[in-house]
């Protein structure tokens, strides 16, 4: 299986940007695409239908040799045999989580320089960092933190620090122009009609950084 570390585009299930179509094969187009990491976030799904998705994209994960984490939900990390959880400032703190999660890939959002510290402090493997850009995707976003910070952050972080909020195709460019060579895509890639070039686009984007 990659590692979190070699992981460079950070992809995700389809949540509210499902619109009709099949989420594993959406998330199969992303793999095909070149997503390094999968992660099943869906905020609004109801805890079975969660469960039923995310066997089928264990599935794919595991066959595909990529890692698969959960959002927020540490009994259905654990049920799914998931590769690992991501937790939020709201979430359970990573102290409750790791004697759970062992040895497994813990992450943690953050949005500003003092998060990010207290959570490379604690003990995760990665942070997210965000947003970078505006983003519509989360309700209730945080402010702007912006690339700076970004570069900042990778400085003192001995674990990977994945970019996130507002990036796409015509963004990612002032991430790579940096050379921040990670980053995470939502919007960007499901308003596509063709999500595996889209994703392929990205991924070939950050390869140039
Ligand atoms: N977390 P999009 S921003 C899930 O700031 C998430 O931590 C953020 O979606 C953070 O690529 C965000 O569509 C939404 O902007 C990312």
């Amino acid at each position: 299986m990659k590692s979190v570390e070699e992981a460079r585009l950070y992809c995700f299930s389809p949540g509210d940007f499902l619109t009709g179509r099949d989420p594993v094969e959406m998330v199969a187009a992303q793999i095909r695409g070149g997503a390094d990491l999968i992660q099943l976030r869906e905020k609004n799904m109801p805890k079975r239908g969660a469960l039923e998705l995310g066997l089928a994209i264990r599935n794919l994960t595991t066959q595909e040799g990529i890692p698969f984490i959960v959002n927020d939900d540490l009994d259905l990390a654990l049920i799914l045999e998931a590769d690992g959880v991501h937790l939020g400032q709201d979430d359970i703190p990573i102290k409750y989580a790791r004697p759970l999660l062992k040895d497994k890939i813990i992450g943690i959002s953050t949005h500003s320089l003092s998060q990010a510290r207290e959570a490379i402090d604690s003990g995760a493997d990665y942070i997210g960092l965000g947003p970078v850009f505006q983003t519509k995707t989360k309700t209730k976003a945080d402010p702007v933190v912006g690339i700076d910070l970004i570069l900042k952050v990778q400085e003192l972080s001995p674990v990977p620090v994945i970019p996130i909020g507002g990036i796409g195709e015509s963004n990612i460019g002032l991430l790579v122009n940096r050379g921040i060579k990670r980053a995470a895509v939502i919007s960007d890639i499901f308003s596509s009609k063709d999500i595996e070039a889209k994703t392929r686009a990205l991924k070939e984007k950050l390869r140039g950084a």
